[in-house]
């Protein structure tokens, strides 16, 4: 019995010491399975500023899609919810894990020196995407990738005076109201300008500008309460597509029609982005008349910019994307601005089947 007993216990205690060896070795694997992973892939830390809208939808599977551990990358994604402190913490955490890159997608452009003057201090570059940052140094970032947003919006507004002007309705007949994007954003402030700007050089009544803080919920609601208080609004500038299905939605409820006809009592709303499938559709339909696209496809952009680095050369400091503008309407078919003559796109399905966002 005795011996029995031992031999069970010295059995017992061998399989407890080759666990307790196994679960070290483990462990060891694990560590040195992380050191491999941040060895052989580049670390890019990406803050995205939130999910407010399909271009944004459009713009993160762009980025996941280039920085994918086939393409010898490990993103962090962290997504910011439209507040700025929460991308700030994201990317103290991102120089906390010594990423080899910092990617940011700014909600608002000011507010970012201390945060982007430690990132600097601790050696790492950040690339700045979509909206811009306005810093006191521009050597707190290597580079911008991303969109002329005043440029889209005085497409936008010379677009419409030249609808105008071709439809023969004066100036002072045209009552905008302008729904905007999230206000102290490069994408609001320059659409903003745009408008504002044109409307002061033709005389057109500008009513009111309000954020609609570039979501569908926010565009319906801000919608709602402007045509409470004005009963003449025949352009709805919306600062983007989301905001202007919002804005729809609120037209069609209180029981008026959208559309490119305003000397017949239609309400034109004008948009920005061009995601499809809805945004453009709704050209087709003459439910949106104009829309000024911004391309979100920053993914291959931003690896372009990684890789530039990585092969030790100087990216350019800003990299504007190239833009179209779209119409179903074929009253306006190109458009000069500076002396830089733009064609407008007239939209047809194939066109719209063709594109790849
Ligand atoms: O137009 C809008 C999004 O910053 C360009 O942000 C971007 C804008 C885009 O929410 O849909």
């Amino acid at each position: 019995m005795k011996k029995s007993l031992a031999i069970i216990i010295i059995l017992i205690l061998c399989i407890l010491a080759i666990s307790c060896g196994g679960s070290f070795s483990s462990k060891e694997e694990a560590v040195n399975v992380e050191e491999t992973v941040s060895d052989e892939y580049i670390v890019v830390g990406f803050s995205q500023l939130g999910a407010e809208s399909d271009w944004r939808s459009a713009n993160t599977e762009s980025m996941k899609s280039a920085f994918t551990t086939e393409n010898g990358y490990k993103l962090i994604f962290e997504d910011g919810q439209q507040k700025q402190t929460n991308q700030i913490t994201a990317i103290r955490t991102f120089i906390q894990q010594e990423v080899d890159y910092i990617v940011l997608a700014p909600v608002t452009e000011t507010g970012w020196d201390t945060v982007l003057q430690e990132a600097k201090d601790a050696g790492i570059p950040v690339i700045i995407v979509d909206r811009m940052v306005d810093v006191s140094d521009d050597s707190l970032f290597t580079c911008w990738v991303g969109s002329a947003f005043e440029l889209e919006g005085k497409k936008m507004a010379e677009w419409l005076k030249q609808y105008t002007l071709k439809e023969k309705i004066e100036p002072s007949d045209i009552h905008i109201v302008n729904i905007q994007g999230t206000i102290g954003a490069s994408a609001q402030i320059g659409r903003t300008k745009g408008l504002a700007d044109a409307a002061t050089e033709n005389g057109w009544d500008l009513m009111a500008e309000v954020t609609g803080d570039f979501t569908q919920a926010k565009g319906k609601e801000v919608m709602e309460s402007l045509l409470k208080r004005y009963d003449n609004i025949n352009v709805v500038y919306c600062e983007n597509d989301n905001e202007a299905f919002g804005a729809i939605e609120a037209i069609e409820e209180a029981g008026k029609k959208t559309g490119s006809d305003i000397a017949n009592g239609e309400i034109m709303v004008l948009s920005f982005d061009g995601v499809k499938e809805d945004a453009m559709n709704y050209v087709l339909q003459d439910k949106t008349t104009c829309i000024a696209e911004c391309n979100p496809l920053h993914g291959p952009r931003v690896k372009a910019i990684i890789e530039a680095l990585e092969a030790g050369s100087t990216p350019e400091k800003y990299s504007y994307v190239d833009e179209e503008i779209y119409s179903a309407s074929e009253v306006v078919k190109n458009l000069s601005l500076d002396g830089i003559n733009y064609d407008v796109t007239i939209l047809t399905q194939d066109i719209i089947d063709q594109r790849s966002y």
